[in-house]
């Protein structure tokens, strides 16, 4: 894998998560199975659920950040509607969806504010859920967040609103992949 390159203008995009028909309907039949005898998925079913998804490697704040933004009513418990959106927005979603779905993942203390410490601290853990390690990963995340934040800080708070930060994904494909989770590439929306 390539990954970033120094200037972090030829991010390879290989290894996105796979998804087809098959598979999705599958994982809608098996919500109970993962479910078990509880009333919906709480945190500890719905990292079986990612286990079986086509992922290189789930740290547990993306897995806390991905069960955050599929319990859309917050009651920390995702029910069979809210499994079936997220996997659809995931899949199927329009890029706009995509990019709102992944905001709400990078935002992790929900204050509608992208900051350097949360985009860095997501990346790292982004970057390993679609590529290989690479050996200077701490420059190549150092050199993109700085990048991202010279690039669509428009208001200069040091941070990407959801405007700037859907911009960036809109105008940068590198950026898209990352703040996608590697979801939009597939898309037949791009
Ligand atoms: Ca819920
Ligand atoms: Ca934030
Ligand atoms: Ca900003």
């Amino acid at each position: 894998m390539n990954g970033l390159n120094s200037n972090t203008n030829s991010l390879d995009s290989s290894n996105q998560p796979v998804m087809n028909d098959e598979t999705m309907q599958n994982l809608c039949a098996k919500f109970y199975e993962f479910v078990k005898d509880k009333p919906a998925l709480d945190r500890e079913g719905f990292q079986e659920v990612m286990k079986t998804l086509d992922l290189k490697v789930l740290h547990p704040l993306i897995v806390e950040r991905l069960f955050k933004a599929f319990d859309k009513n917050g009651n920390n418990w995702v029910e069979y509607d809210e499994y079936v959106f997220g996997l659809n927005v995931l899949f199927w979603g329009s890029f706009d969806e995509k990019v709102r779905f992944g905001f709400s993942v990078y935002d992790f203390n929900d204050d509608g504010l992208v900051s350097r410490e949360e985009l860095t601290t997501m990346l790292y853990e982004v970057y390993e859920l679609l590529f290989d390690k690479p050996a200077d990963l701490d420059r190549l995340i150092t050199t993109f967040v700085d990048l991202a934040i010279k690039h669509y800080d428009t208001d200069k708070d040091d941070a990407l609103n959801f405007v700037e930060f859907e911009f960036a994904a809109n105008t940068d494909q590198r950026i898209a992949n990352f703040f996608t989770l590697g979801f939009a590439t597939d898309s037949t929306e791009m």
